[in-house]
């Protein structure tokens, strides 16, 4: 079994969320803060088997876009990032995921 972690953009993650469900995926969205943008983002924990976390990807793949943001005048620290006055964007998702073995799964 994995656990798969899933960041996504909040405008994203209704639509991935239901598309994920829809398939049969058990999810646990969590409302999280990109330590770089420091704007929300949402993560979504999915529990699966190996074999269908191909599937998983492929939705996430489907449902979340790449978006251009601004980055902020300062950093997490409060350090101003470059020339003020100079905008600057960075890109942003679709997702980032990352796939976790699990030792143990359960339910009481
Ligand atoms: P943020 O940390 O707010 O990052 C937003 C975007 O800013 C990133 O998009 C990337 O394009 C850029 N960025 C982030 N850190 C940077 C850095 N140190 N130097 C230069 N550019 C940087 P994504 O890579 O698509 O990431 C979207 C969100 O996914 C991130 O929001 C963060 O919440 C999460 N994330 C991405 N990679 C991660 C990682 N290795 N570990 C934990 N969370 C991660």
């Amino acid at each position: 079994m994995k656990l798969v972690l899933a960041i996504v953009n909040n405008d994203d993650s209704a639509i991935v969320s239901s598309a994920l469900t829809k398939e049969g995926f058990f999810v646990t969205k969590l409302s999280t803060t990109g330590g770089f943008l420091m704007v929300g983002n949402t993560t979504l924990l999915i529990g699966t088997e190996d074999d269908r976390v191909g599937k998983l990807k492929e939705i996430l793949g489907e449902y979340c876009s790449t978006r251009t943001k601004s980055m902020p005048s300062t950093d997490a620290f409060g350090r101003i990032n470059g020339p003020q006055n100079t905008p600057k964007n960075v890109v942003v998702g679709g997702a980032t995921y990352f796939v976790l073995d699990v030792n143990e799964f359960g339910k009481l």
